[in-house]
């Protein structure tokens, strides 16, 4: 009867095969974790992480889906409605004597009905296994196993009223058997109202209503309960609205009870039709207040026995269908079908258990795509969005050393790393392409491919004058005081990631910075900084570099090329030197950078400067290579704060221009310390589950 035959055929849902899909963390898995490592994780593994009551819901939901058919023939009926609207009054009257001493009925708070309480036929017990099932369902749907209502009474009584409970024990649901309802074959579910505020052992009014919307499911038809003097109450809507929205599709009835004589039925259908109407609601039955003598007209007599006691101290409400037509309705005689009590009798069985598949089945399909993978891909958006906000706030601070610019905030150009590397080219290259007047006084070698490591060497031997010495720390102090190029230090970097919103950014690092010293951000930052000196190996293309550095020389004006004292060769390599000497200045632990023109503007060389940057040619050699450091040093700072690096290239505006960055080519290196996760939705998963579980369907 379950084979997966039928399924295909009916629509049904295989929950095993689906729940099978949504555990799988292998070839199905849901999620792609991208950074920092690639792992895959199941859908109920993702949902449990987020949110894990709703990850029990949904299970609660497939296994009520995959138990509901083997329950066909039981249907539950919920009893739901206003306060002291006469719900268990209702329930009452389907019981036989002793189960109606069980009830509690009554005006007052202790005599509210304050549990949710399960009233069941007594020919269901015989049947154990099944009973044990429902007993499972029901535990499931609420949230806790059920417990059976005492049949003494008072002990009754106390549960009902949930007397020495709390909000925990109003999740237990009780169950209660009684041959009254045999021949209705059907369970009714006495339920709590949810409109009345916080009393003790009630909880919140909202706590009420989750609950209602659980036991929802167990019920294949709703029958709302309001007294007549509720058609304009807010709640009464409310109610009616979650029937429909937690069970769509299965049967709704509204049984309007204390009908005052001066109301006649045919009243009371036009009162509460719009309500009706908007609600969906099949049919509405009334009972007239039996404590009003002229009520008597309106209150059928049914020539079936066992409705209405015959002891005039316990009376029950008598429910029948209202008509539109006055000469349809009480006082004129009606058949009993039209009795509330001849209800269960006349329901379709299988019609009411198709509605009830469907309901719980569209419930079982909502909670997966509208929650649970909502839910996912909100939080995967979400870490995509996190890690993007995590590399601009580092692109930003990354700008604020390698970028030049003006007092508004907009770059001017990006400034270079000067590292070994590239002071030597620069050097090198002035060098070799250098006039011959610009050699007066530099005692050069011609192999001077040659170079000696330390800064203080080349000085030395390319600058022999004590004015080049002084050219040279010169330019440190220069660089120092943050006249000219920027530099770099992990105290320095902190701060940048500060003013660019890290504390926000990069929640992975402050939410657990609990040491406000920032030492390990510090440490993060020095790492960064070591590995980019070490591991930074862009150079300047050397072919363009000698004919931008030749062009230069060509368009210096010979006047200006000659300054006070020195030869301008052994000007700039002394200048270079005193660049390359900073950091020995500083510990290792720095990074100085500059622009090629910011470099002559520190050096005392205006017009080298503005050659410089004006030229087309030789403006691009330095922004090259500066570009490639400046993704490089991002990709660096990413794989040290614990962040995926950029997976396409970006651009940033330089002097009004648009400028794609290059991707960075330095070698990948695991997080030091914290890590923000990205990860991603897989298409896969969606077109599995749509196939298992169309969401349409
Ligand atoms: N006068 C009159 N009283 C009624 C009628 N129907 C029910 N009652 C009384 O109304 C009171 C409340 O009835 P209950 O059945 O306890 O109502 P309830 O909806 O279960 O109440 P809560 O569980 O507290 O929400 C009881 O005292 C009933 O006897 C009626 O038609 N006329
Ligand atoms: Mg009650």
């Amino acid at each position: 009867m379950f084979g997966k035959h039928r399924n295909i055929e009916d629509g049904s849902i295989d929950w095993p095969g689906l729940l099978s899909l949504l555990e799988d963390d292998d070839r199905r898995a849901t999620v792609q974790l991208i950074y920092p490592s690639e792992a895959r994780e199941s859908y109920l593994a993702a949902v449990r992480r987020l949110d894990a009551a709703l990850a029990s819901e949904i299970l609660a939901a497939g296994r009520q889906v995959h138990s509901a058919s083997q329950l066909v023939n039981w249907p539950v009926i919920a009893i739901a409605g206003m306060l002291n609207s006469g719900k268990t009054s209702l329930v009452a009257t389907y019981l036989s004597e002793a189960g109606r001493a069980r009830t509690l009925r009554g005006p007052s708070n202790v005599q509210g009905t304050h549990r949710f309480v399960l009233w069941l036929p007594q020919q269901w017990q015989q049947d154990s296994e099944l009973f044990s099932l429902l007993m499972s369902r029901i535990g499931d749907a609420i949230g806790r196993p059920p417990e059976m209502l005492a049949e003494d009474p008072d002990t009754a009584h106390q549960q009902y009223n949930n007397r020495g409970g709390d909000v925990s024990t109003l999740a237990i649901p009780l169950v209660a058997t009684d041959p009254g309802l045999d021949k209705a074959g059907v369970g009714l579910l006495d339920c709590p109202d949810i409109v009345s505020d916080e009393a003790f052992g009630l909880g919140s009014p909202d706590i009420r209503r989750d609950l209602l919307g659980r036991a929802a499911t167990i019920c294949s038809a709703f029958l709302v309960v309001s007294s007549a003097e509720s058609s304009r109450d807010a709640t009464l809507g409310d109610l009616l609205r979650i029937a429909a929205d937690l069970m769509p599709g299965v049967p709704r009835m509204l049984a309007v009870n204390k009908v005052r004589p001066r109301q006649t039925p045919d009243q009371v259908f036009e009162t509460f039709s719009p309500l009706a109407k908007t609600h969906g609601i099949e049919t509405v039955y009334a009972a007239y207040d039996f404590d009003v003598p002229a009520s008597r007209p309106y209150i059928p007599i049914s020539t079936e026995d066992g409705l209405t006691s015959k002891d005039d101290e316990d009376l029950f409400p008598v429910f029948f269908s209202v008509s539109e037509n006055p000469d349809d309705n009480p006082p004129a005689a009606i058949r009993d079908d039209r009795l509330l009590s001849a209800l269960p009798a006349r329901l379709d069985r299988a019609k009411l258990f198709e509605k009830f598949r469907v309901a719980l089945q569209s419930t079982l399909r909502g909670t997966i795509w509208n929650r649970g993978l909502s839910l996912i891909d909100h939080d995967a958006e979400h870490s995509l969005q996190a890690t993007r906000k995590a590399q601009d706030c580092l692109m930003q601070a990354a700008l604020e050393f390698f970028a030049h610019r003006q007092v508004g905030g907009e770059l001017v150009e990006l400034r270079l790393h000067q590292s070994k590397r590239i002071i030597h080219q620069l050097s090198e290259s002035f060098a070799v392409t250098a006039p011959w007047y610009a050699r007066w006084g530099v005692r050069m070698n011609a192999k001077l491919r040659r170079f000696v490591d330390g800064a203080g060497e080349m000085v030395r031997r390319f600058t022999p004058t004590a004015m080049a010495e002084q050219t040279a720390s010169e330019i440190k102090d220069k660089f120092r005081r943050g006249e000219y190029g920027s530099l770099m230090t992990p105290e320095r970097l902190n701060a940048a990631i500060d003013r660019h919103g890290g504390a926000s950014a990069l929640p992975h690092w402050f939410a657990a910075e609990v040491d406000p010293s920032m030492s390990r951000l510090t440490e993060a930052s020095e790492a960064a900084i070591l590995r980019f000196e070490r591991d930074d190996f862009t150079q300047l293309d050397p072919r363009r570099l000698d004919e931008a550095v030749r062009q230069m020389w060509s368009e210096v004006p010979v006047r200006k090329k000659l300054v006070a004292g020195l030869t301008p060769l052994a000007t700039i390599l002394a200048a270079f030197g005193g660049v390359l000497m900073i950091p020995v200045d500083f510990g290792t632990t720095v990074i100085a950078s500059a622009s090629i023109p910011e470099l002559f503007a520190a050096f005392g060389m205006a017009a080298m400067a503005a050659v410089w940057a004006g030229g087309a040619n030789t403006r691009d050699v330095g922004q090259q290579a500066a570009k490639q450091q400046l993704v490089d040093f991002h990709a660096i700072l990413c794989d040290t704060f614990g962040i995926e690096r950029m997976a396409t290239t970006t651009t940033i505006e330089v002097s009004r221009v648009k400028e794609t960055l290059p991707m960075s080519h330095i070698i990948r290196r695991d997080a030091i310390g914290p890590t923000l996760l990205l990860y991603q939705v897989r298409d896969a998963f969606r077109k599995e589950l749509q196939k298992q579980l169309p969401r349409g369907g």
